[in-house]
């Protein structure tokens, strides 16, 4: 059910409760500002999340109200996973689902990255 993305961050959300370590993830990376694990339902051969420590519903409060290191940090974190996760050379996508019209499901801000095969024009 994707959700509305002005809700007020919800604690209890799952990405939340794995970041505090409350439910187990596939985990790839983590450092002071950033988190990431493997996708639960993977839609490529590589499917990794990466979510800011922060609370933020979605890209919309993010961009709006995370300090420049948090947005630094959450970009960084982005590319290093990629890079680690060998997909450089071959190219790979970074996706933000927004809100109900994006299809986004969990209100805590997640990149996607999806690589390992030709993506076409889209997903989703
Ligand atoms: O994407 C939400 C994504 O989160 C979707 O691809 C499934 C994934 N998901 C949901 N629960 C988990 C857990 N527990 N571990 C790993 N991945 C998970 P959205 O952009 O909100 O539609």
């Amino acid at each position: 059910m994707p959700i509305d993305p002005t809700q007020p961050y919800d604690d209890a959300n799952i990405f939340a409760r794995i970041l505090r370590g409350e439910l187990p993830s596939n985990k790839v990376y983590e450092d002071d500002w950033a988190f990431a694990f493997h996708d639960i339902a993977p839609q490529a051969p590589v499917h990794i999340l990466v979510i800011p420590r922060g609370a933020y519903v979605s890209w919309d409060d993010f961009s709006a109200q995370a300090s420049d290191p948090e947005i630094a940090g959450l970009a960084r974190a982005i590319g290093h996973v990629a890079r680690e996760a060998g997909l450089v050379e071959t190219g790979y996508r970074v996706l933000y689902n927004v809100g109900t019209h994006g299809g986004q499901e969990v209100p805590h801000l997640h990149a996607h990255i999806f690589g390992g095969r030709p993506l076409g024009r889209m997903i989703g």
